[in-house]
């Protein structure tokens, strides 16, 4: 039992620490209540009232005990047969993870790592306890003895240590998760101009136009989510202004909000990456914010800081133009995820999510390149970092088999702030084929395109360039991520069987 309790525990740890989406815990919990039949499930709530959920974790404490001492008593009795059993949890938690709505590639460790852990602390444990000779009298008795109780006290210590941690995290993220659901977003004064028609393609396995928010990228150096209470947020706006201004939760929500599609990108998106997602992103533009406060001249950066201190360095301009750059407080209609800033963060169109998109928001200030650096910028990255033009080949999916015949090419484009006017394709370097483009729904967001070639068995290369509004191509010069984004054309194989 203290094995187990250790793996268990160090998962819930690593699920603190990550996510509180990805506990083994919880999802197994979330998986048996869902599979309970409706009659049971009111029998529980009837008997248990409020305290249902305590009431199925004390079940599954003691499921997972019982269990747990069958481990041990089997493995005692036979080698790797405890190690089965707990084997089994594993892959029952991280079937639990994979299916919960939220799933993401992250959980996946984190019940494999729960249950290594439990296997090899059962493993040290066993160990000593078979050198424990049962005869009083021998003479090995007494240190041995002393061995495996000083392993059983010391792992039954770590793991209540380990317990009390994993407890702390979870309360706080859960307490705030709470609120988070109990928040009503006020209606846009601005609402997201309709989408023209055709915008969005059928074709399948295309990424969707609007990113769904348990698919979106998530980046940062956060080792645990910051957990913010909203009635205790409060932004400050400082450095070279007027007026220093405070911000609170309530007071923002009462602004006049816009409501724009944005497409954010990760600077670290290779060229075909997945590290960009387009959503439809509620707030208020930090430009009516920067004219209460006041700019001084000389100013030229905005450091934006967020709770866990990290920060970001981005040009004044950027944030007072006309390409509508907001205090975010939703996203696809929900309040922020904890994971994409709750309760505020900066959306800056056009700009590479490092230099602009600070989740967890807790202070603006004014201030000038000269005196001030972002978190990334002294760390090989470039002071300024606006989104290249670029695009991507979704469809065929890589590893895809394609028959000959006509065959469906599709995938995403995007030059923020100034729109895509064409996307081609070409095979094995040929002339460079237009793509249908279908309407964008804002210069600010990416365009899904799609072409359908007609390919005969065989093995082709594939790639992509997009062209904006002003006529400018993509470049097909290669470059790395570092230090201010890739470059070049997404290349894909494609393998035509008969
Ligand atoms: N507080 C904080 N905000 C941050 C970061 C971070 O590390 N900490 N990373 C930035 C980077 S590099 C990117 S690409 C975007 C990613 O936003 P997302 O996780 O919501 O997709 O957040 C930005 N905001
Ligand atoms: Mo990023």
């Amino acid at each position: 039992m203290v094995a187990v309790a250790a793996g268990v525990v160090l998962g819930e740890l690593a699920a603190g620490l990550l996510s509180p989406s990805v506990s083994p815990v919880t999802a197994v919990g979330g998986a048996v209540i869902d599979a309970v039949p409706p009659a049971v499930k009111e029998w529980a709530i009837g008997v248990f009232g409020m305290a249902d959920k305590a009431a199925l974790l004390g079940g599954m404490a003691l499921a997972i005990a019982l269990l747990a001492a069958l481990a041990g008593v089997l493995e005692w009795r036979r080698r790797f047969a405890g190690f089965a059993v707990i084997a089994v949890f594993g892959v029952v938690g991280l079937a639990a993870v994979m299916g919960r709505a939220q799933a993401t590639a992250s959980a996946i460790p984190v019940p494999l790592l729960s249950a290594a852990a439990a296997i090899l602390v059962l493993r040290g444990l066993v160990g000593r306890l078979r050198t424990w000779s049962p005869e009083p009298g021998s003479a090995a008795a007494g240190p041995a003895r002393r061995r495996f109780l000083q392993a059983l006290g010391g792992g039954a210590a770590v793991a209540a240590l380990g317990g009390v941690i994993a407890a702390a995290l979870r309360g706080a993220a859960a307490g705030v998760s709470e609120l988070r659901s109990k928040l009503v977003l006020p209606a846009a004064a601005s609402p997201a101009p309709p989408f023209p028609a055709g915008a969005e393609l059928t074709l399948a396995d295309l990424s969707p136009l609007v990113t769904p928010n348990r698919d979106f990228y998530r980046i940062d150096t956060a080792l645990t989510v910051p957990a913010i209470d909203p009635e205790k947020w409060m932004l400050k706006v400082t450095g070279l202004v007027d007026r220093e201004v405070e911000l609170d939760f309530a007071t923002l929500l009462a602004k006049p909000m816009i409501e724009r599609h944005v497409t954010i990108a990760c600077v670290s998106n290779e060229v075909g990456g997945d590290l960009i997602g387009n959503a439809r992103w509620l707030g208020w533009p930090v430009r009516e914010l920067l004219a209460m406060a006041g700019p001084r001249s000389g100013a030229d950066m905005v450091l934006s800081r967020s709770k866990d201190g990290w920060t970001a360095g981005t040009p004044l301009e950027a944030l007072t133009d006309t390409r509508d750059a907001m205090l975010a407080v939703g996203m696809n209609g929900e309040p922020l995820p904890l994971e994409h800033g709750f309760p505020v963060r900066l959306i800056v169109p056009g700009l590479y999510g490092y230099v602009s998109a600070t989740k967890w928001l807790t202070e603006i200030k004014l201030t000038r390149f000269a005196d001030d650096v972002g978190y990334w910028t002294p760390r090989g990255w470039s002071e300024r970092g606006p989104i290249k033009t670029s695009s991507r080949i979704d469809v065929p999916r890589a590893g895809r088999t394609v028959r000959a015949g006509t065959v469906a090419f599709g995938g995403v484009a995007w030059a923020q702030h100034t729109g895509i006017g064409k996307v081609e394709l070409r095979v094995n370097r040929g002339a460079w084929q237009a793509a249908h483009l279908a309407p964008g729904i804002s210069r600010d967001t990416w365009y899904q395109w799609e072409l359908a070639l007609p390919l005969t068995p065989g093995q082709y290369e594939v790639q992509v360039r997009a062209t904006d509004l002003n006529g400018t191509p993509q470049t097909e010069q290669r470059a790395p991520v570092a230090p201010d984004g890739a470059t070049g054309f997404h290349t894909i194989r494609v393998d035509v069987t008969p």
